[in-house]
């Protein structure tokens, strides 16, 4: 039986004399925000107005009744499912907890302070900043922490490190309740956990080993049965308990089974597995929703070192998506409807893998049932990021406890597909000068955390998952250059941190590639929600604010002026950007998706923002899908024509990550901007499954000599039998900024429909970069940031939230495009 306590909480400054109402869960920044005692973090340059709050202690409290029948029960916890970070719990007078990990579940048996009626529970949270600074100062040397080098507390605190502030977030150090409060009590057993492991699958039968831990204050014999909502499985057994913790352990069979599968494979069927336990007139019962799979990672020697492919039931899989960090720095306003539009939009854009990253947090169950059901991969980091950490046994139990209770809560996710240790470590260690800046110890503090608890609990928890210990890594044992692109995982970010072309993605050749990324600005309507005209440009106070990587809007200056021309007017700015960066991450992603089988994963840098910022997201911080986001659905596409210069010679590939052969026709016209058609080529082909096959080779000389490099691009389609483009792409042959692009002819046509607006649209002539643009209506276009070629007929859905009136749909529609961007008719 089970009693929340997220009503009517109370909280203060220590010190101060008057409680306030507070939010549980929740946080103290966002109490304050909804107390009107400061104004939203988000907002311009308030982020550095709120840097007090953490350097103070405060208080929180909860007068509360229980029911009579919660209050008969044998047992009775209370339990917090997680609290940030270091809090003293007092009940009824009496300190029941001292809390120091954010990560962590609590559980306070309570019976015997409890009363029916007035208990009063307190917290009190120290300033996680003022908890490690007096120690700090005693310390030879300060561990490094790339979030947080000016205090420098992070390292030493469970906590989440992007609270400390990162390259695309702001600091913003929380404390309170983040998760919620309650009361748990039963009589004489309880199921506490349980775990579901595939021992055998064929298309035919799953065997399935079911492990229940079941708490009994009784030595008693019980029934226990387990069925499911498909009427697959029913089994009952006599079980005996020994009074204390059993661990039963059951066979289940189910014929026939609907396998699970990562999103362009197959569906994601989930079976809703009831468990009840008898006991004299006690009856108890724990529901646990599976699906059904293997997964494993295969390493194995190939001719380019050691293959790193993800086998699901069997298929190798071609990993595509992104990273994730956390979608709110107040974790608690991410609900799961946000959950929902996130995940669906990375189902949208073809992703199958979502990589969450170290720095952040283990994300809700929400987020994990929906990825269950999306068919999103999940390469789970364990939170620890681009700092070294302590390796004393307070701090090492401590993370033991964590990893213990996080395994154990998530590992029957069929989209879970691996451990990882801790994001980019190893490489901080190897690459980043540490190992010549600090003493060999810390490196041994590091193999005792990653290459041995961690594992050590994954292997104990949830044997059935490969644990990897770090993102990038190169082996299992920490001896190769962990950014090693003939095994592991890698990361590249020569393009933008070192400065270098896009072209040079082409120059790296990775087994999985884990990050890579480029940054933009969100579009002018969100930019809008936190900068006031005065702070309209990339370099304002405000905008640097919202640019929390080093110079980072001159980068995006530098880049664009390389490929593009510097749009003058300040939204257009934020468009090219966004452009920019998704031109950038296209030729990357498609790269990496030629290269299979020797490269079997790409993950770019990053899906979402935690607030309002310039950063590498596809997905701005109000849900906004960047130009990164549209392309990402073509260059994911389950086939991709991938067209590509190489040795002076354009070669035309054709991605497929499908798995029957597919015959299909290719279509190559060679015309001018105008639409004039120089030549035409058509080709009918099988594309071979799971393969990158070169298809057609044009060497560059053979190319007709009278065209106008500048005037003249290459379209490529391939269609399917029906006539249904499956992919298209183009090859220009000079940088955009080179190329003599006349105003477009766009004509459209706007139709209501249902909950949707139709727009037909076509140009006469070239239009590169369409950017459809709607202004005070919320929805959402359905394409957007496409070429529109001469001639060619689009039809895009913009999705609506509310009745919109065609008239006033009309008035805020607008159309612009690259053309307009450059400000090419000056
Ligand atoms: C990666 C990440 C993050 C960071 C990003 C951009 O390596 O792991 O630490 O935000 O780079 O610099």
């Amino acid at each position: 039986m089970k009693y929340d306590l997220t009503t009517d909480w109370q909280f203060r400054q220590f010190g101060k004399k008057d409680w306030l109402p507070a939010t549980v869960p929740g946080c103290i920044h966002l109490d304050l925000l909804n107390n009107a005692l400061i104004e939203d973090p988000f907002y311009r340059d308030n982020e550095t107005k709120v840097q007090w709050i953490d350097k103070e202690n405060w208080e929180y409290r909860l007068l509360f009744d229980i029911p009579a029948e919660l209050f008969s029960k044998q047992r009775i916890q209370l339990v917090f499912e997680g609290i940030d970070t270091y809090a003293t719990v007092i009940l009824n007078d009496q300190p029941i907890l001292n809390a120091d990990n954010m990560y962590r579940r609590w559980q306070v048996d309570v019976k015997s302070i409890l009363n029916e009626q007035g208990n009063m529970l307190s917290i009190c949270f120290r300033s996680p900043i003022r908890e490690i600074l007096p120690q700090l100062e005693k310390m030879e040397f300060k561990l490094p922490a790339v979030n947080d080098p000016t205090a420098g507390t992070s390292p030493y605190t469970r906590k989440a490190p992007y609270h400390y502030g990162w390259d695309w977030g702001p600091r913003l150090v929380t404390c309170g309740l983040w998760q919620p409060v309650k009361l748990e009590a039963w009589d004489h057993i309880k199921i506490i956990n349980q775990n579901f492991i595939v021992t055998k699958l064929t298309s035919k039968k799953v065997l399935l080993e079911v492990m229940t831990e079941v708490l009994s204050d009784k030595a008693a014999s019980a029934t226990l049965k387990i069925f499911d909502d498909k009427n697959q499985v029913t089994i009952t057994e006599k079980i005996k308990l020994r009074i204390g913790l059993n661990k039963v352990k059951t066979q289940i069979a189910i014929r026939n089974p609907e396998l699970w599968w990562p999103n362009g494979y197959g569906d994601q069927p989930l079976y809703k597995l009831e468990t009840e336990i008898s006991l004299d007139k006690e009856r108890i019962s724990h529901c646990q929703r599976i699906g059904l799979r293997t997964i494993e990672l295969k390493r194995e020697p190939d001719q380019w070192g050691e293959s790193f492919t993800f086998i699901v039931n069997g298929v190798p899989i071609y990993a595509k998506g992104a990273d994730w960090i956390p979608s709110d720095n107040f974790t608690m306003r991410i609900s799961a409807e946000k959950y929902r539009y996130l995940l669906s939009s990375a189902v949208q854009a073809n992703m199958n893998m979502l990589r969450v990253w170290g720095g952040g947090i283990y994300e809700a169950d929400s987020f994990y049932d929906l990825c269950d059901e999306l068919g999103i991969l999940i390469w789970q980091d364990f939170m620890f990021s681009c700092s070294l950490y302590p390796g004393d046994e307070k701090f090492l139990n401590s993370v033991q406890e964590e990893a213990t209770y996080q395994v154990r809560r998530l590992r029957h996710h069929p989209c879970i597909a691996l451990w990882c240790g801790n994001n980019e470590i190893e490489m901080g260690w190897h690459d980043w000068g540490w190992q010549e800046k600090f003493p060999a110890t810390l490196w041994e503090d590091y193999l005792k955390l990653f290459h041995g608890i961690l594992p050590e609990v994954c292997y104990a928890e949830d044997p059935s998952r490969t644990y990897w210990p770090s993102s990038p890594a190169s082996d299992l044992d920490a001896i190769y250059n962990p950014n090693d692109s003939a095994r592991g995982d890698t990361h590249y970010w020569g393009v933008w941190h070192k400065q270098e072309p896009f072209d040079f993605y082409q120059q790296h050749f990775p087994r999985f590639i884990s990050e890579y990324g480029f940054q933009s600005f969100p579009e002018p309507e969100s930019v809008r929600k936190f900068a006031i005209e005065a702070d309209h440009d990339i370099f304002s106070p405000v905008m640097l604010i919202h640019q929390k990587s080093g110079n980072g809007n001159a980068l995006i200056k530098s880049y664009m002026e390389k490929y593009f021309k510097i749009p003058k007017d300040f939204d257009h700015f934020l468009l090219l950007s966004q452009v920019l960066q998704a031109e950038g991450i296209k030729s990357g992603a498609e790269h990496f998706r030629r290269i299979r089988p020797r490269c079997m994963g790409s993950l770019y840098w990053q899906i979402n923002d935690c607030w309002p910022v310039a950063s590498w997201s596809s997905i701005d911080y109000y849900g906004r899908w960047k130009a990164l986001h549209y392309y990402a659905r073509r260059f994911y596409a389950p086939i991709l024509l991938s067209p590509n210069f190489e040795n002076d010679t354009y070669k035309l590939y054709i991605v497929s990550d499908v798995s029957e052969s597919l015959p299909a026709r290719l279509e190559i016209a060679l015309m001018n901007f105008s639409g004039e058609v120089h030549s035409k080529f058509e080709k009918s082909l099988l594309i071979h499954p799971y393969e990158s096959v070169v298809y057609y080779t044009i060497a560059k000389k053979d190319l007709p000599q009278q065209i106008d490099p500048r005037a003249t691009f290459m379209y490529c389609a391939l269609e399917d039998q029906r006539g249904n483009i499956l992919s298209d792409n183009s090859i220009y042959f000079e940088l955009p900024k080179n190329l003599k692009l006349t105003q477009p002819q766009i004509s459209y046509k706007i139709t209501k429909l249902d909950a949707e607006f139709l727009i037909s649209l076509s140009s006469k002539n070239l239009a590169r970069s369409v950017i459809l643009k709607i202004e005070g209506i919320d929805g959402f276009f359905e394409d957007n940031f496409f070429d529109l070629y001469p001639g060619q007929n689009r039809e895009i859905h913009f999705k609506i939230n509310s009745d919109i009136h065609e008239t006033d749909f009309k008035k805020a529609f607008s159309i612009i495009s690259l053309f307009d961007l450059m400000e090419m008719n000056e």
